[in-house]
């Protein structure tokens, strides 16, 4: 995190506490910069501290107590108006996204929609909110469970998708009725700004949403610790992960995680090939590879093989790169300078791995207009081994490895090979094929015939394996993460019943 020069000219941004825009305690800001043009300053963010947490986690603990008590189709109410205010809002958005992160403006345009879907869709649940009615054992005594909020919920975010998984957390948290302390990642805290802005405008009151902005030690790792928080719903990396959910175990604090993927799809020799090289291009290199759903294996049949492998180099060696607010681009830069020398220190690796052959890519561009970005070339391996890091880890950026196979249960194998289990996907035209890979596929996500990437917000979201702890995000499942379960027992008999004991006798 670069701190602010000097008399740095540049829009400055603050935390929002209790329904207050405020500056950290220590007054010292952090710089966002473009990653397709790092001479561009985005603004200055607060460099926050535990303090500063401290009294973000008061002002939500205060505003919970109010909250909780608001009629769940009121809070519902309110993000309805919400999502209505974000369509309005979306280009403007979507505009800031790209400048702050980089992915194209397609993308950040669909990323501000998956924030207004998933609004629209829990604002619904704020007249369902379901819990059961069921008969009890005994007579005159009613039984049922309802749904309880948790309390302060700590949300952490990444930068891929800065207002969508932000929102996805967001919505379901305050519609079950918990406040919450937001951390955006460092690269991207514009995106979250502009949602709570939205929060601000619409009603939700002081207290409700707050953020406070910083790096993970500095604010992220407080934030997690902080007795008053009584859930962590943290997306990001596998590593971080098994941290946050360390010190979450010693107070059983609740935490859900959603984390790595190394995506494959698997392409049968009776593929459409066209279709199967529309999903390989869009599933390795949309976001420039940075989804934790990205398609970073293809995994092709050797009937195939060759065809698909020197079609997908051709596609991927004509994507125009560049600066994502020109509508033309098709692929933007990584988000940062560490990011990219992460991504070429795979590309290394690959490089001296015996046996795996870079056919596409593999350099930084450095020329003219890409001089003052973190641009680099669409990058694919081919021939490589299901064993080798780069087909086992997740890199993160615009990189495929592409691995032959012979047979449907040799892809299925070799998709299941590795620790994560976030999404796959089948391109065949045989039913059967395609219901045998869904089956046995161990992902959360599964599509036959389409990308890795492209979940809709409805459904649930999340992985198996090391991807996740078994929480899934989105659709009515998110609801899970968000609340308790409290059962209820209203015995109207007038005596004492004591179930299991005394049990009713059926008379002839
Ligand atoms: C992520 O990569 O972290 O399914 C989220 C997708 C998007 C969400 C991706 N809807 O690719």
């Amino acid at each position: 995190m670069a701190k602010a020069k000097a008399k740095v000219k540049a829009k400055k941004y603050y935390n929002y506490i209790g329904g207050q825009w405020v500056p950290s305690v220590t007054g010292e800001f952090f710089e966002n910069r473009n990653p397709a043009d790092t001479r561009e300053l985005i603004g200055l963010f607060p460099r926050s501290t535990a303090e500063d947490v401290d009294r973000a986690v008061a002002a939500a603990e205060e505003a919970y107590e109010r909250w909780r008590l608001v009629p769940a189709p009121k809070r519902g109410e309110l993000l309805y108006a919400l999502g209505q205010l974000l369509i309005e809002r979306k280009e403007a958005y979507a505009r800031e996204m790209t400048r702050e992160m980089g992915k194209i403006l397609k993308e950040t345009r669909g990323d501000v929609q998956e924030a207004i879907d998933i609004t629209f869709f829990t604002a619904g649940e704020g007249r369902r909110l379901y819990g059961q009615t069921t008969p009890s054992e005994l007579p005159n005594k009613f039984a049922m469970s309802v749904r309880v909020p948790l309390g302060v919920c700590a949300i952490i975010t990444p930068w891929n998708f800065p207002m969508a998984i932000p929102a996805w957390k967001l919505m379901p948290a305050l519609l079950c009725g918990n406040t919450v302390v937001m951390k955006p990642a460092t690269y991207t805290p514009l995106s979250m700004i502009n949602l709570v802005r939205a929060c601000e405008e619409v009603g939700i009151p002081p207290g409700v949403v707050n953020v406070v902005t910083g790096s993970g030690t500095e604010v992220g790792t407080p934030l997690i610790e902080h007795p008053g928080v009584k859930l962590v719903s943290f997306t990001g990396s596998t590593e971080v992960g098994r941290k946050v959910s360390e010190a979450c175990a010693p107070t059983f604090k609740r935490c859900s995680l959603e984390m790595g993927g190394k995506n494959p799809i698997i392409i049968m020799d009776d593929a459409n090939l066209e279709l199967a090289l529309d999903g390989a291009i869009w599933g390795g290199f949309g976001t420039t590879g940075q989804r934790c759903t990205a398609a970073s294996r293809v995994i092709v049949h050797k009937k195939v093989y060759r065809k698909f492998l020197r079609a997908f180099v051709e596609r991927a060696r004509a994507l125009r790169i560049g600066n994502g607010l020109d509508e033309r681009t098709e692929m933007g830069p990584v988000v940062s300078e560490q990011q990219l020398e992460t991504v070429m220190h795979y590309i290394e690796i690959g490089r001296k791995q015996d046996g795996a052959k870079l056919v596409c890519g593999g350099q930084r561009l450095t020329r003219g207009k890409y001089a003052h970005g973190y641009f680099l070339e669409p990058t694919i391996f081919a021939d490589v081994h299901p064993e080798m890091i780069i087909a086992r880890e997740e890199i993160f950026g615009p990189v495929v490895s592409v691995i032959p196979c012979r047979s449907l249960d040799e892809a299925i194998h070799i998709a299941n090979g590795v620790r994560y289990g976030l999404s796959a996907s089948i391109y065949t035209q045989d039913v059967n094929t395609a219901f045998r890979a869904m089956r046995d596929v161990d992902t959360g996500i599964f599509y036959v015939n389409a990308p890795t990437i492209g979940a809709e917000t409805h459904l649930p979201f999340g992985g198996m394996k090391e991807t996740g702890n078994g929480h899934r995000e989105a659709g009515v499942q998110a609801l899970d993460i968000f609340s308790e379960w409290k059962a209820v027992y209203i015995d109207y008999s007038g005596t004492l019943q004591r179930a299991q004991i005394d049990t009713v006798e059926i008379s002839q």
